[in-house]
């Protein structure tokens, strides 16, 4: 991606054209995981982006391409058949409305909880109502980003020089990991003074997400001085955004990324997120093997749990970070 040939993705605000002269922008991060140097660059882009873009990710593309199918036949059914998947508890089938505290979007989603402690009844109504092999598709491609998942914390722990490589890993993959999958349509918005974005920004709240989209744009992400750039899509490939727990966890040196999507004016946009999170009762905290000899924590200690529920009675675009500050 040359940089001419990026700036026509560069956007100060989705609707409203500025004159400002965009801010100088690097390139999106590209890391080849075959590539040697990876864990490198993965804590480069971590610190500098919270983002980046992963290739040759190992990840069977028919499955990918099976997933999107499934998802589209879902997201095509009638109304009333995706309804009996929703409301979302916050699990299940939901449509414009985004979280428990009004937020809208130009969207519809299908939200799973992999979490085996949480129960969600509307989860298990997808896959009742649905072929049987809509499961199991969504199944092995949740398997397949968990894996990748482990393979880009376990390359983080190492490109950060913490001596056992499984530290955070071993908190994905601990059996009571509190983890989300989501599909989120994206209809085309036609009338772009609805002014509605597809999903509003935010950071997430988890260790790290694993995104692939059709190609279709939309996805934008904000840099640290403050300005949102278009992240080119790229159906073969996946995207990590660096979430909330990460940034606690490495004591502010990764950045979990603000982002958001907005609707394509003729192309519905599908994505497909991994959210890698912990065990409810995971502490929270900066990790001591990353604290330099005078460094003080930023953060104060926070079960996931206790982070989730204080998250859950902000907006969207809530600075969850702040829950962590030291008053
Ligand atoms: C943002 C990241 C994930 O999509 C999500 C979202 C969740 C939801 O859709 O229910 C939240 C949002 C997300 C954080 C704050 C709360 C909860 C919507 C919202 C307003 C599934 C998640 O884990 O946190």
């Amino acid at each position: 991606l040359s940089r001419s040939s990026i700036s026509q993705f560069i956007l100060p605000n989705p609707y409203m054209p500025t004159n400002d002269t965009p801010s100088f922008l690097n390139e999106i991060p590209e890391i080849d995981l075959s590539d040697p140097h990876a864990k490198t660059l993965i804590v480069k882009a971590s610190q500098d982006f919270g983002f980046f873009k992963l290739i040759n990710h190992g990840i069977s593309l028919d499955l990918i391409v099976d997933l999107e199918a499934q998802a589209m036949n879902f997201f095509s059914l009638p109304q009333d058949h995706k309804n009996r998947a929703g409301p979302p508890d916050p699990f299940g089938y939901g449509s414009k409305h985004i979280g428990p505290h009004g937020d809208l979007g130009w969207i519809e989603y299908l939200l799973l909880s992999l979490n085996p402690e949480v129960v969600s009844p509307k989860t298990l109504t997808i896959f009742q109502e649905n072929p049987e092999n809509f499961r199991s598709v969504v199944e092995e491609y949740i398997s397949a980003t968990k894996n990748l998942s482990c393979e880009v914390l376990e390359l983080m722990a190492e490109g950060l020089g913490i001596e056992e490589k499984n530290t955070f890993s071993k908190l994905l993959r601990d059996e009571r990991s509190d983890c989300v999958f989501r599909l989120n349509y994206y209809p085309p918005c036609e009338d772009i003074d609805e002014k509605l974005l597809g999903f509003g920004e935010h950071t997430d709240p988890q260790m790290i997400s694993v995104l692939r989209s059709n190609n279709t744009s939309g996805l934008q992400i904000c840099l640290k001085d403050g300005s949102w750039v278009s992240v080119p899509p790229d159906n073969t490939s996946f995207f990590v955004n660096v979430g909330d727990t990460l940034q606690v966890m490495t004591n502010g040196r990764f950045k979990s990324v603000r982002h958001r999507v907005v609707p394509d004016t003729s192309k519905s946009r599908l994505s497909m997120i991994y959210f890698a999170g912990t065990a409810f009762n995971e502490k929270i905290k900066p990790l001591p093997c990353l604290m330099t000899n005078q460094e003080q924590s930023l953060y104060k200690e926070l079960t996931w749990f206790e982070f989730k529920k204080a998250a859950f009675k902000h907006r969207l675009s809530h600075n969850r970070i702040s829950l962590f500050l030291k008053s």
